[in-house]
Order: structure tokens, then C-alpha cells, then sequence
């Protein structure tokens, strides 16, 4: 994490190769080797403390101070204190070998291991001159990581975000809604202007939809950009549980389109939430979110949107972040420039970043009470891989 402390010295080879060994040792899959191969040979690995692990012959690679050592350098008595009292030593050593843990999980693919993974596109069936998307909302079990028990989460077919849906500008959208919950639930396109009576909030423009009962919102797609469709009954609890999705509208004149505006190359929802399964990207806790993965020189997009009921600063290490639309629309020559961007709850901001950085950059929530604790990493953290 970003801190006024200077940079780590610089790994040896050997701690390297030891650390990448030790990654690939903990657990395979497809991801694994991704990862390992995103990393040349000798090259710059995730920076979380490799230096501590130990080297083929069985001690340090790199001799390092502790880290209660360093934390406590600024007052001796508190020194002498941490280094000889047996219990804080043994503290300090369970604290490092969770974190070094989680890290590998994560590097060994703990996203795949999960299970299913939200944000799938959903392609739509074509009625005459409207595109259909059915969607039906169940209560289903959910793994925020491979190893806690899952939770009981609700959603849009089966997944938590639901899945991506598609479409252009000015196209006319249909959205079969299906209520198979033993709760009543609404839909809400949030972003989107629509007609009055579409607009999902219960009691104000429709009735609830009852367990078992069907409601087809039809509209018009405006504006373009990054939207998203969730519920707007009892919502804290049933956004909260994973009632949630992104609704995607790309412009009509493909000359505003990102991918011909900025010659992107990827294109990745990042839905945070913060209440069921605790501080989650995509539905999923790290050492199980999914990481990002990019080649030296690619640009890539990333579209956060905000689910929660918490602001949260999105940090990312080696790269800078172009900001270039709020909610859908462009900034024009109000875009900047930033390494962490608050997004408030509700919000979406499209980011643009040159992945020109080789290594693997933290790229985190910076409430750190999101992202780190006693354990390690967890919740609003994952990772830019840069080839
Ligand atoms: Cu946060």
C-alpha cells in the first residue's frame, strides 16, 4: 500500500524464482500459469514481502529486517520490546504466513477455484424491433472465496453481479422479469431515462413484483455509458445480497464508442458491494477476486460502479488512471488524471489505463479496513498483471 516509506530493496533473482516456485507449488490451474507466465523470468513478482521467503537451501533469500522492527524503529524501548517478547514473535510470524498465504492463494487462481463467476454477457432474443432479456431472481448460495462457507445470496440468474446486459443507444429494450424468491422485489435501470412508469420503484410507479409473479419493463435505451439495473425494494438488503447488475449502453454514432475513441483493447466491469460477504469486487472477497491481466503496452477500460452504501477509493499501484466519463457521460475537457478515485455509492466512472508497467500492481479499495488486516489482504482487493 502507498506509505511515506521508501521502496523495498530490490529482490534477487533467487528470491524471485523462489517466490514464483512457491506460487505455482500452492495450487494450479489455468490462472497459475497465466500468472507465472505473465511474470518474465526474473522479473518483478507481486511485492508483498517475497524477500522473507526462503531460498532452495532453507534461509532467507535476502536477509530482512522484521517487520515489527521496522514499525517500531522510531522508538527503541518499543523495539526491544516486540523482538523479545516471545508472544509478539510468534504474533508476528502467524501474521506473516496468513498474508503470504492469501497472496499465493490468489496467485494460484482462488477466483476459479470458487466456483461461478458474475458479470456474464447475456445475449438478447430479438421480438420484432425489441431486445428481449429475461431475467429471473433467486436465492441461491454464493462463494465470495473458496474456503468460507457460502453465503445465501439473491440474484439475477443464478449470479452475483447478474449478468452483463448490452445494447446500443435508442435500441428498445424489454426485460422479462421473473420473481422466484419467496420475497417481493422491483427492478430498477439506474441511469437511464425512462418512462415514468418503468422506472421500478414500488408503490411510487408499480406494484411489487410478488413471489411468482412476472413484470416486463419495456424502454427505450438513453443515454449511453455505464449503467447498471438492480432492486428498489428493500433495498439494502436485496442489493446488499447480490440483486445487482450492470447495463452497458454503447452510442449509437460508433465514432463515440470507446473502443474507436480510445482504441481499448479490454473491457471490464468492476461492481463493488459492501454488505453481504463483506467488502466485495465482482462478488467475490479477496484472495478470490479475479485479477486483471494485460500485456506491456495494452490499454485497457475499466468501468467501476458502486453498489454499496460506502465510498470507496480505488487505488492502483505503478499506473497512473485516465478518468474519462462519470456515470456515462463523457467529461470531455473536465477528464484528469489519478492513482485513486473515490466512487460513491450509485456512482460509475470509466477509467482508462496504458498498461505500461510490467509486474503485478495491489490494486485496492485504500480504506485499508476494506482491503488488510491481521490475516492479510482481504475483501476490495485484486491485482493488475502487466506482462
Ligand atoms: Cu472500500
Amino acid at each position: 500500500m502507498t506509505t511515506g516509506t521508501p521502496d523495498p530493496p530490490a529482490l534477487s533473482p533467487i528470491g524471485r524464482r523462489a517466490f514464483l516456485r512457491g506460487a505455482a507449488v500452492a495450487g494450479g490451474g489455468a490462472v497459475a500459469a497465466t500468472l507465472a507466465a505473465c511474470v518474465p523470468a526474473g522479473g518483478p513478482v507481486w511485492t508483498f514481502g517475497p524477500a522473507s521467503l526462503p531460498a532452495p537451501g532453507g534461509s532467507p533469500a535476502v536477509p530482512s529486517p522484521s517487520p515489527a522492527a521496522i514499525s517500531h524503529a522510531a522508538t527503541p524501548a518499543a523495539s526491544t520490546a516486540a523482538t523479545t517478547d516471545p508472544n509478539a514473535a510468534a504474533m508476528n510470524e502467524e501474521h506473516d504466513r496468513s498474508a503470504e498465504t492469501r497472496v499465493k492463494r490468489f496467485l494460484a487462481g482462488e477466483w476459479e477455484k470458487a466456483g461461478p463467476y458474475g458479470n456474464q454477457p447475456l445475449e438478447p432474443t430479438i421480438d420484432g424491433d425489441f431486445k428481449v432479456f429475461e431475467l429471473e431472481c433467486t436465492a441461491f448460495e454464493w462463494r465470495i472465496d473458496a474456503e468460507l462457507p457460502p453465503v445465501n445470496a439473491l440474484g439475477y440468474n443464478g449470479t452475483w453481479p447478474g449478468p452483463v446486459l448490452r445494447v446500443t443507444e435508442g435500441d428498445k429494450v424489454r426485460a422479462i422479469v421473473r420473481n422466484s424468491m419467496a420475497e417481493s422485489t422491483s427492478v430498477h435501470f439506474h441511469g437511464q431515462a425512462l418512462v415514468n412508469k418503468m422506472d421500478g420503484v414500488p408503490f411510487v410507479t408499480q406494484p411489487p413484483i410478488k413471489p411468482g409473479e412476472t413484470f416486463v419493463y419495456e424502454f427505450v435505451a438513453k443515454p449511453y455509458g455505464s449503467h447498471m439495473y438492480h432492486s428498489h425494494h428493500n433495498a439494502a438488503d436485496q442489493v446488499g445480497r447480490g440483486l445487482l447488475g450492470a447495463f452497458l449502453v454503447d452510442p449509437k454514432d460508433a465514432r463515440l464508442r470507446h473502443d474507436r475513441r480510445y482504441g481499448i483493447s479490454q473491457d471490464i466491469v468492476w461492481v463493488s458491494n459492501d454488505t453481504l460477504g463483506g467488502f466485495t469486487i465482482n462478488g467475490r472477497g479477496f484472495p478470490a477476486t479475479k485479477p486483471l491481466t494485460a500485456k506491456r503496452g495494452e490499454r485497457i477500460l475499466v468501468r467501476f460502479m458502486n453498489e454499496g452504501q460506502m465510498i470507496h477509493p480505488w487505488h492502483l499501484h505503478g499506473m497512473p488512471m485516465r478518468v474519462v466519463a462519470r456515470d456515462g457521460y463523457y467529461l470531455g475537457s473536465a477528464e484528469f488524471t489519478c492513482d485513486t478515485l473515490g466512487v460513491n455509492p450509485g456512482e460509475r466512472y470509466d477509467v482508462i489505463i496504458d498498461c505500461d508497467n510490467p509486474g503485478a500492481w495491489a490494486f485496492h479499495c485504500h480504506i485499508l479496513s476494506h482491503a488488510e488486516g491481521p490475516q492479510g489482504m482481504f475483501g476490495m482487493v485484486t491485482a493488475l498483471i502487466v506482462q
